[in-house]
């Protein structure tokens, strides 16, 4: 069945929706069963995004390329993806390295206890700089799922921090030797599949990234679940890392707090936090690929992985539009202004001088009347709640 596009909800490659091969390809195993859904081939997974409107495509190396293939092999597949990709007009904005799935990584990759761990995992992640480079790739994601523990007993922290930053290190120099041009993003995540993962949220990575050779190569990829699984306000991550110049990627899904890794659809589970989000990221004009890392319920066959894949872009949409009603809505932007959100107004001080701070530490605050003024964000969350229901 042939789906028709959906008005202003039909996604466009304008808004740089990407999907990884692992999401919609994802066959629905979980710890407790097995596979509910037949393997597609990375071409099909292609057309199946080309068919439902998504812009680009992500892949680890191993979704590809199996990690035991011969060079000539390689080359075949890296070629034949290629050209699918032209052949129904989707990009590769994103490549990554699997350094969690065979179990030579059992006890971490960059930051594994034996150092031919170590350095297979640098040798892995240069091939999938490679073949990223190939498909004409320009952010590489790093996601340290195994860098973490289940008991401190087996290497002091601190060391493995090192490990990492000499890792991320080395593979900036192979960046820039190769002449390859990535932006790598680094992807935080508390838990799972290690009971703690060292780099447990996007502010870890971001006081990290400050400590690198090469700062200005990286940034951060969040990701919505792994911050909602800490129980923090996703949002303010974002900003904190978009503030900084570092929102170098996003990985868009939903996730209820304190669950397993969920990797809902985007916006299914908490929806006024995703309208937050949505609102940040088109108020600031964020540009880059709004990446779903999510997959479809066990439940569906096929078609419904399609429902999953159009559903996270129309939520998106959906969103998009609810923050522009927003923006535009006269009571709102009047409250806004009664509340002086006006960042001009906050430069009121200034910075630092003799002069200022002896005026400012003679100054009288009339706390009283200060504390007087209404702030009525009661008004302006009904407001938003109306917004978001559609009543307004
Ligand atoms: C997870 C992660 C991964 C990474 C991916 C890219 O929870 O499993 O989100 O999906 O994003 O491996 O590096
Ligand atoms: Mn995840
Ligand atoms: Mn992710």
């Amino acid at each position: 069945m042939k789906r028709k596009a959906d008005g202003q909800y039909a996604p466009k490659p304008e808004h740089k929706f990407s999907f990884g091969l692992w999401t919609v390809g994802n066959r629905g195993r979980d710890p407790f069963g097995d596979f509910v859904r037949p393997p597609l081939k990375p071409a099909e997974i292609v057309a199946m995004l080309s068919e439902v409107g998504a812009w680009g495509v992500n892949l680890h190396d191993n979704d590809l390329v199996p990690i035991d293939a011969t060079p000539a092999e390689r080359d075949r597949l890296v070629r034949e993806f290629a050209a699918s990709c032209k052949k129904n007009g989707i990009v590769v904005p994103m490549a990554t390295v699997s350094l969690f799935f065979d179990p030579v990584f059992r006890d971490g990759a960059f930051t594994a206890n034996d150092p031919e761990v170590r350095a297979y995992a640098l040798q892995k992640t240069m091939h999938a700089m490679d073949i990223g480079a190939e498909l004409g790739a320009k952010i590489f994601v790093l996601w340290g799922g195994r860098e973490g523990v289940e008991t401190d007993a087996c290497r002091r922290a601190d060391v493995a921090i090192k490990r990492l930053r000499d890792a991320v290190n080395y593979l900036c120099e192979y960046n820039l030797d190769r002449r390859y041009g990535f932006k790598l993003a680094l992807e935080a995540k508390p838990n799972e599949p290690r009971a703690d993962i060292y780099m447990a949220t996007t502010g870890h990575y971001l006081g990290f990234i400050a400590t690198l050779d090469h700062p200005e190569m990286v940034g951060v990829n969040p990701e919505v679940a792994h911050e909602h699984m800490a129980g923090l306000n996703f949002m303010h991550g974002v900003a904190q890392a978009w503030e900084a110049g570092k929102l170098f990627h996003i990985d868009l899904n939903d996730q209820m707090p304190g669950r397993y890794d969920q990797d809902l659809r985007f916006g299914s589970a908490n929806l006024k936090s995703a309208f937050w989000l949505v609102k940040f990221l088109e108020d600031v004009g964020y540009d880059g690929p709004r990446h779903f890392d999510a997959h479809a319920y066990r439940t569906e066959d096929y078609e419904g992985v399609k429902d999953f894949a159009t559903g996270c872009m129309r939520t998106y949409l959906i969103l998009k539009e609810k923050a522009q009603r927003w923006n535009e809505d006269a009571e709102i932007q009047s409250i806004l202004e009664a509340v002086s959100t006006d960042p001009d107004q906050d430069g009121e001080i200034g910075r630092f001088s003799k002069k200022n701070s002896a005026s400012l530490l003679s100054r009288t605050f009339d706390r009283e009347q200060i504390a007087q003024k209404r702030l009525p964000y009661e008004r302006l969350d009904q407001l938003t709640i109306d917004i978001l229901t559609g009543v307004k």
